[in-house]
């Protein structure tokens, strides 16, 4: 159903990224923001002034892993809720088909921990591999020394070595945790293995309105750098592009292949799964007729953004990464960025043995589906093709609901250099590339005031755009205005722009980035530092 595009990829040799060095700031260059008041507010903060820019004296040898404003987590004695120990596990996809990945606990997925909100939890991470680790909570408020990223400071798990965390589980919620290494081209690294699992994070008071609650962990394993491979470009309402983003994205494409410069490479896989296993491995998803079951699904993905439609049903979503939506409703198919999650709740009304899958049929026929069994019901699991439908994150938002104005905007343009890095696509915002030898915080913002964040993308490809230690609001979606859905990771359209707000109440520094590996590990990370 989907416009799908060809891919063209090369096979590549080996490139070493960790070195275990813990990130030094040295010099921080400050891109000035849209607003004249920020600017100034920027100038005044820095006091110091280069070219278009601000430079920060140098703070050789000074750590960023602690800032002086984000106190380490005192950390408690005694046994930890949870541990979890990162090493080389198996993970039976199928009978044929045992892969060797790095895991969590030696399973895949990492085992689903589960929290209560506001109540201080004891973690122990054992990194029993070679290579130093960082293990990030995805979607929780955390400082920086919790969070698990080395970008904003916090220290890696040595290389056969371990750390203690206490973190305070919040927002309440569906999130996730994973590894946060740049994997560039090495694809047995990163969120390339298998180093991803779900939290939940337990409200005050449960809504409970269900009669199971599954989650569902979407993953692919063995990926190569191929010369095929395709992306669903075309499921994203509204659907319009901004015709400047548009005209930039495809002379400078244009310009580069004119040049002789092929398309950058790009990822694919040959293995699907659902919680570890291909569809008609596991255990189906046993179910009664006239149960709500809730799902949980999660798109633990590297790189890919998935559908999924059970046929026959319809999926009544009641959160967005974990959120609660404004205005819960149904749908007949989802659509899953990178690093999103999507709670639904299917009401059993179709007695039969069902494939609960991915819209794309050889993805779903190399695994990425699950059997949805009825109680007294067998024989083969039916599929059914869904009908195109496309996925509008306002559908969920409360109707005619208008955002707060905020009090400063900063704007980004993301843009594509066509396989400008040794056959890859390096990613710039507003022109510069992240630079994980440099580490500069790209904007400062002010504790507590809200920001707008105006992303533009002059590109042809979906972003699913995230930010660490804090949630957004949609305010706008390829021009259509929205309010009300609370989010850590957005899908950003093909030269399309997107508006979300935030506060920023986290001091310290805070990462921001496209949540395609691809994509982050080849520029496409900034830092916000909050003072
Ligand atoms: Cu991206």
């Amino acid at each position: 159903m989907a416009d799908r595009r060809r891919r063209v990829n090369a096979p590549l040799s080996a490139i070493g990224t960790v070195d275990g060095i813990r990130p030094q700031c040295n010099v921080a260059q400050i891109t000035m923001l849209k607003s004249p008041e920020m600017n100034r507010r920027a100038f005044l903060h820095a006091g110091a002034m280069a070219g278009g820019g601000l430079l920060l004296a140098p703070r050789h040898g000074l750590s960023r892993a602690v800032p002086a404003s984000s106190p380490a987590s005192e950390v408690p004695a005694g046994a930890p809720k949870y541990t979890v120990r990162i090493g080389t596990g198996l993970v039976e996809l199928a009978p044929d088909h045992i892969i060797s990945t790095t895991t969590y606990n030696g399973q895949f997925p990492g085992p689903l921990l589960r929290f209560k909100e506001g109540q201080q939890a004891v973690v122990d991470i054992y990194n029993d591999t070679d290579t130093p680790e960082q293990l990030h909570w995805h979607g929780q408020f955390l400082p920086v020394d919790v969070d698990g990223a080395a970008e904003e400071g916090t220290p890696y798990i040595p290389a056969h070595g371990m750390r203690r965390i206490a973190l305070t589980p919040r927002p309440a919620g569906f999130r996730f945790y994973h590894t946060h290494l740049m994997a560039r081209d090495n694809l047995n690294a990163g969120q390339y293995s298998g180093q991803v699992g779900p939290v939940y994070i337990a409200p005050e008071q449960e809504p409970g309105a269900y009669d199971q609650e599954v989650f569902l962990v979407l993953k692919e394993f063995q990926p190569s750098f191929s010369r095929g491979g395709d992306m669903a470009m075309d499921f994203l309402a509204p659907a319009g592009r901004v015709k400047t983003l548009e005209d930039a994205g495809e002379s400078a494409t244009k310009a580069s292949l004119a040049r002789g410069t092929p398309h950058g490479y790009e990822v694919g896989y040959s293995l699907f799964s659902i919680n570890g296993r291909m569809l008609g491995h596991g255990e189906p998803i046993r179910v009664k007729r006239g149960q709500r079951v809730l799902m949980h699904v999660l798109n633990g993905s590297a790189t890919e953004i998935r559908s999924l439609a059970l046929p026959g049903h319809r999926f009544k979503v009641v959160a967005l990464d974990g959120n609660a939506v404004p205005k819960p409703a149904e749908v007949p198919v989802l659509w899953i960025g990178t690093g999103e999650r999507v709670s639904a709740i299917v009401e059993m009304d179709r007695p039969g043995v069902w494939v609960l899958g991915d819209l794309d049929d050889d993805d779903r026929k190399a695994g990425m589906g699950i059997i949805v069994e009825y109680a007294g019901r067998n024989g083969e699991p039916q599929w059914v093709k869904a009908a195109p439908f496309h996925w509008d994150y306002t559908r969920f938002a409360a109707p005619g609901a208008t955002a707060h104005a905020p009090d400063e905007v900063i704007e980004m343009t993301f843009a594509k250099r066509n396989g400008a890095e040794h056959g890859f696509n390096a990613w710039t915002i507003n022109d510069i590339p992240f630079s994980m030898e440099k580490m500069e915080p790209m904007f400062q913002l002010r504790q507590g005031k809200r920001y707008r964040w105006r992303m533009r993308n002059a590109s042809d490809d979906i972003h699913p755009m995230h930010m660490h230690r804090h949630s957004f609001e949609l305010t706008r979606i390829a021009g259509k205005p929205t309010a009300g859905l609370i989010k850590d990771v957005v899908m950003l359209g093909g030269y399309q722009e997107v508006e979300v707000d935030f506060t920023a109440d986290s001091p310290g520094l805070t990462l921001f980035h496209c949540h395609m590996q691809l994509h982050m590990d080849f520029g496409f990370m900034g830092l916000f530092n909050c003072a």
